[in-house]
């Protein structure tokens, strides 16, 4: 992709989603930006306008002066708007026709059309977002629960950046400090001031390392928490997954091995994202196909974070092992009694199955987490790894009384990959990775 001039193009999209709607929202931002709606666009002086105020008026073809539509425009003056340029926000009826058209009406007027997440990445190159943030402002765009929402505009408002902040100030502590033991060293301080420098090491060694294995959690946030329903054939389990999501998903038969595929979909439920995966019931069998089905129902049950344990009541097959990531879910309550105490329903029958949910609810709950403290990125989560790798080598270091220089490179190894993380990188390559999962208009 050949590089934009970023200060002196003015680019344009739609940026409400594709199609027709009741209204659409075109973006324009750019040195150009009020100048090229001027010309399209009869109501409010735009020039003379105050930022972030909207205008009710219309949108017109300036070479054959016919009206396009009647619509509102939005200006924000930068440096104070999202991208930091002169930024304006066209709404207009959702029809695909006017949409095309006010977006050609622009270009006529000298923009260009925005590549995917350019809004985004002019925020980024005019200081208003750091990589972390923006990343934060797709995710919020695609979250699906108000867990992953709420973790989003945490990132977004710099919360989690200023964690990395605050980890990144203390190791420029720990060098200075380094510094200052080398100073002394002739002096015999060395020790006292070695036992310092171990506690604030370990200290950025535990943060970092608990922000990395905050990915666990927050992947899981993002993607779904992954539930597999599992146990004998017959037990209700594909009946149970159309009830949890509300459709007729997976095929349901009183024919023992009936599902062979693994099937999944997600559903929210009391905040949180969850992925419910059907797997084929687990028995003895001779049929090479469900052996393969059933080689899947023990992958899925080994990658899941909670495995949900159906049992035939009238007919009750438990799980060999015993595992605390497993609930034991009795099912056909309507035509057999489970066990006192134990949690049960009918899946076929029961209209109400708030006991179950509740109880997901309740396995889930490590996982209800403070969002400045959980990362949901793979590319942070390898800084991470890395930074806690090198952190855990200045401990080494210490302990084993290492030259001091080599102390110091290990720091400095620590802040660099903290910083890939909010730093805005120079690499267009990485930018243009970071970027290329926006939707155009963001
Ligand atoms: N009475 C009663 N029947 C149920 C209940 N839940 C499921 N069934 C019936 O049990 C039979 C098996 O249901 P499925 O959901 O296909 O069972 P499964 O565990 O997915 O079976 P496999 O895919 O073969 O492993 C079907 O006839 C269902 O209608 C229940 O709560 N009560
Ligand atoms: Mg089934």
């Amino acid at each position: 992709m050949e590089q934009r001039q970023i200060n002196s193009s003015t680019i344009c999209a739609i940026s409400t989603p594709p199609g027709t709607g009741g209204i659409a929202t075109a973006r324009i931002s750019g040195p150009q930006a009020i100048e090229i709606v001027s010309k399209i666009w009869r109501g409010a002086n735009l020039t003379d306008t105050k930022s972030h105020t909207a205008h009710f008026g219309t949108i017109f073809d300036p070479e054959t002066g016919q009206h396009l539509d009647d619509g509102v425009v939005t200006v924000f003056r930068g440096p104070r708007s999202y991208t930091g340029e002169d930024t304006i926000e066209i709404t207009v009826h959702g029809s695909k026709w006017i949409q095309r058209e006010l977006i050609n009406l622009m270009i006529r007027q000298g923009a260009e059309i925005a590549d995917r997440g350019e809004f985004t990445r002019r925020a980024v190159v005019n200081g208003r977002l750091d990589i972390a943030e923006a990343e934060a402002v797709a995710d919020m765009i695609a979250a699906d629960s108000r867990t992953a929402a709420r973790i989003a505009l945490s990132h977004i408002r710099g919360e989690y950046s200023s964690e990395l902040e605050a980890l990144r100030n203390k190791l420029i502590n720990l060098a200075a400090l380094t510094e200052l033991e080398l100073d002394f060293s002739e002096e015999d301080v060395n020790f006292a001031d070695r036992s310092q420098l171990l506690d604030l090491a370990r200290e950025v060694n535990r943060k970092v390392t608990s922000l990395a294995e905050s990915f666990a959690t927050g992947r899981a946030i993002k993607e779904g928490i992954r539930v597999a329903i599992a146990g004998a054939t017959n037990a209700g389990k594909s009946t149970l997954l159309n009830r949890l999501l509300g459709e007729e998903k997976a095929i349901v038969s009183d024919i023992h091995g009936t599902t062979r595929d693994v099937i999944e979909d997600t559903a929210e439920i009391n905040g949180l994202l969850f992925r419910f995966i059907d797997t084929a019931g687990l028995r003895a069998t001779s049929d090479p196909i469900e052996q393969i089905g059933i080689n899947r129902a023990r992958q899925a049950i080994s990658n899941a974070d909670i495995t949900l344990w159906l049992v035939d009541s009238a007919n009750p097959t438990l799980p060999t092992e015993k595992d605390p990531k497993t609930i034991i879910l009795y099912n056909k309550t309507d035509i057999a009694s489970a066990p006192e105490g134990a949690l049960a329903i009918s899946a076929l029958t029961d209209l109400d199955l708030n006991p179950l949910l509740e109880e997901l609810t309740r396995q889930a709950a490590p996982m209800q987490i403070n969002p400045a403290q959980t990362v949901t990125n793979a590319r942070h989560y390898q800084a991470l790894i890395k930074a806690s790798q090198s952190s855990a080598r200045i401990i080494d270091a210490l302990q084993t009384t290492l030259p001091t220089d080599l102390i110091a490179q290990d720091i400095r190894e620590t802040i660099t990959h903290l910083a890939t993380i909010t730093t805005p990188i120079t690499t267009p390559l990485l930018l243009q990775e970071i970027f290329q999962h926006f939707c155009v208009g963001k």
